[in-house]
């Protein structure tokens, strides 16, 4: 079994790109089952969730995130969910951040 973001998997998915200093809303949503709680990490940056500053929001199966970025860090930069199953069977992508 493999877990993909938006169909793909391990890092195959593109388009995912913005300057330093943009500000950037992620929405998320996740699906599965019970056994399938999301926590959802971003490399380099970190997120506004809810007045939280944070770099992993859990997201509950069928259910949905919002979450503020302002990049300040360029290069490429993984993100992905930090469940260990999910993470190893693909549940990962870049995300850009230009200069
Ligand atoms: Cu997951």
């Amino acid at each position: 079994m493999k877990h993909a973001i938006n169909g793909r998997i391990f890092g195959n998915l593109k388009g995912y790109e913005a300057s330093m200093g943009e500000r950037v809303r992620w929405h998320v949503t996740v699906l599965g089952n019970e056994q399938d709680n999301h926590t959802i990490h971003w490399h380099g940056q970190t997120v506004l969730d809810h007045g939280r500053r944070t770099d992993v929001i859990e997201v509950l199966p069928a259910s949905m995130a919002s979450v503020d970025m302002v990049p300040r860090s360029s290069g490429n930069w993984l993100l992905h969910c930090h469940v260990n199953d999910h993470m190893t069977a693909g549940m990962s992508m870049r995300f850009h951040v230009l200069p």
